[in-house]
């Protein structure tokens, strides 16, 4: 079943704009296979809207994500992030504490940098409610978390290029 995001997402245009974007990836080694579908799905999406450029960033766990983001916000070249992970609740009684710590702090990454930090963390009650959402029946979460950054990398073109006003000085 396609996602609303990526339905709208055919209708987005494929422009020249978006093909000269650096886009990073943070993605968590805790639940491999469910984060590598995810991943999967964030690239494709991005390298079909022509996007090329990607950096990806393996980190230990999701709590990781966070830091790992700031590091390619502060250090490398990238007009937005992505950051896949996969916290299962029955799996860890830390569950609570670390997809509110993992939640908030990419949240604030977004107004510090005045780039879109995306949070592409599935926080699901088992393996197999990830699984429906890395590619199973409910879509890949990865691929609608590529999605929101183009749409955020596109609302800020159309807001900082203003329609063509700002250069005429008023
Ligand atoms: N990281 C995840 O990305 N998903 C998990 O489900 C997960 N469960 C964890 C359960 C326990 C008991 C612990 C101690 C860590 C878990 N982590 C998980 C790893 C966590 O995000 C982080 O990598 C480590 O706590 C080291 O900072």
């Amino acid at each position: 079943m396609a996602s609303q995001l990526n339905q709208e997402f055919s209708a987005l245009n494929i422009s020249d704009v978006l093909k000269k974007k650096h886009v990073g990836i943070v993605v968590s080694e805790w639940n491999k296979e469910i984060t590598n579908a995810l991943l999967q799905g964030a690239e494709s999406t991005l390298k079909e809207a022509g996007i090329e450029n990607i950096n990806i960033k393996w980190v230990p766990g999701s709590f990781e994500l966070p830091l790992a983001a700031q590091y390619l916000l502060e250090y490398a070249k990238v007009d937005a992030v992505i950051a896949i992970g996969c916290l299962i609740k029955g799996e860890t009684p830390h569950f609570h504490y670390i997809s509110e710590a993992v939640t908030q702090s990419l949240s604030r990454l977004n107004l510090q940098y005045i780039r879109p930090v995306v949070y592409g963390v599935l926080t699901v009650e088992n393996l197999e409610q990830a699984e429906e959402r890395a590619g199973g029946k409910l879509g890949n979460k990865g691929s609608e978390a590529a999605t929101v950054a183009i749409k955020m990398m596109q609302l800020k073109e159309e807001i900082h290029n203003n329609n063509g006003r700002k250069k005429l000085g008023f």
